[in-house]
């Protein structure tokens, strides 16, 4: 029940001392990106005008999301909450604080939330998706967009982790990330410390080139997939990320085995050499080293064994075989690749 209370309290204390007629003006930007500060005058060498959108995906939030709409409206242009099939008020009270609202009648996952937030949010100059159970902080929206705003980006991601450890995520969770952070690196090709960031922010010109495939919380590392197929230019920004008010919509474990199955079979075709020959190579060398023991056990006049025998000819079968379909995939991916910029070479001409 305490969810998002702080956020409460701070802008109730905000809200009131600024006074402000209209939360939703111009965003100024410098382009040092030091000194981003909304409004403050005296810190401007250059006023930026840019329309910025903010993807709310949200499911049961009515704790949090009538602060955190009140809160992102002093950054943005438009806030648009998906509400995807809550039982509890959030549509209500997203309504009532000023944001458009987009109710999907039954629940359909986060990855589907953020595609019929993009669609809606077709015109924009700047895209942000932010988490809207609290944890992300709008103040760091000015942060997030001055990468884009500055042109040294396309797309912005909020990482817990560009600096170190940080030391509020709990250790269990820190170790899956790990793992999926590093899988995510593999299969997408860029260099990314937090993989699992719901914070994040696009350049309005990125917006058609997402699958969203995933329905669920996968999502994040299958943008992240996208945007290094495309060859964005990615920039990482250090956010805060609030513990305190965190409750997970999912098990962490079931989340996390989520998202790693969804990352392996996105790899299946995005790194066939990753998926199939390193394993089978592996696979392939402790047969034959299985092999190769028996053969010389053999030679000094012990007994071969039927079941170790079958284990060490199946390994090493099954290894060349996936070491071979590893080899073929990739030809065949990067000739579907060259095929395709011929044919787009062909038609920009
Ligand atoms: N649209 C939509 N949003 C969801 C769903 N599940 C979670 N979210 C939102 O996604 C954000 C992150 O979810 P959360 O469960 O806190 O994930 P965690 O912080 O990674 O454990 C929050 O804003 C949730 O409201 C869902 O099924 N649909
Ligand atoms: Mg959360």
């Amino acid at each position: 029940m305490y969810r998002g209370v702080g956020y409460i309290i701070s802008l109730s204390a905000d809200f009131f001392i600024a006074e402000e007629p209209e939360l939703n003006s111009e965003l100024f930007l410098i382009s040092s990106s030091q000194c981003v500060r909304q409004g403050e005058l005296s810190c401007l060498r250059e006023e930026i005008s840019q329309k910025i959108t903010v993807i709310l995906p949200a499911f049961n939030e009515e704790v949090s999301i009538g602060s955190i709409v009140l809160l992102t409206r002093r950054y943005a242009d438009r806030v648009i909450v998906v509400d995807d099939g809550s039982s509890d008020r959030t549509a209500e009270i997203a309504k009532k604080v000023g944001a458009e609202v987009i109710v999907h009648e039954t629940n359909k996952g986060k990855g589907v939330a953020l595609k019929t937030g993009f669609e809606a949010a077709e015109g924009s100059d700047i895209i942000v998706t932010m988490d809207s159970d609290g944890q992300h902080n709008p103040s760091d929206i000015p942060k997030l967009v001055a990468p884009i705003l500055d042109g040294i980006a396309d797309i912005v991601n909020g990482s817990r982790y560009l600096n170190g450890q940080d030391r509020a995520t709990p250790l269990y969770r820190r170790a899956g990330q790990t793992i999926l952070d590093s899988l995510t690196c593999v299969n997408s090709g860029l260099k990314i410390t937090d993989s699992q960031s719901g914070f994040r922010a696009f350049a309005g010109y990125t917006k058609d080139l997402f699958r969203f495939r995933s329905n669920g919380m996968a999502i994040e590392s299958e943008m992240l997939a996208d945007v290094g197929k495309a060859g964005l230019r990615i920039k990482e920004v250090e956010i805060g990320v609030r513990y305190d008010v965190d409750g997970s919509t999912m098990n962490p474990i079931k989340h996390g085995l989520n998202v790693l199955f969804k990352i392996l079979k996105d790899m299946e075709f995005n790194r066939p050499l990753y998926y199939f020959t390193i394993p089978g190579i592996f696979l392939g060398t402790v047969g034959i080293y299985m092999g190769l023991t028996f053969l010389h056990n053999f030679s000094r006049g012990e007994t071969l064994y039927f079941g170790p025998t079958i284990l060490m000819i199946l390994l090493t079968l099954v290894g060349v075989f996936m070491a071979f379909t590893g080899v073929m995939l990739n030809s065949m991916v990067n000739l579907m690749v060259e095929s395709k910029l011929i044919r787009e070479n062909i038609e920009r001409k």
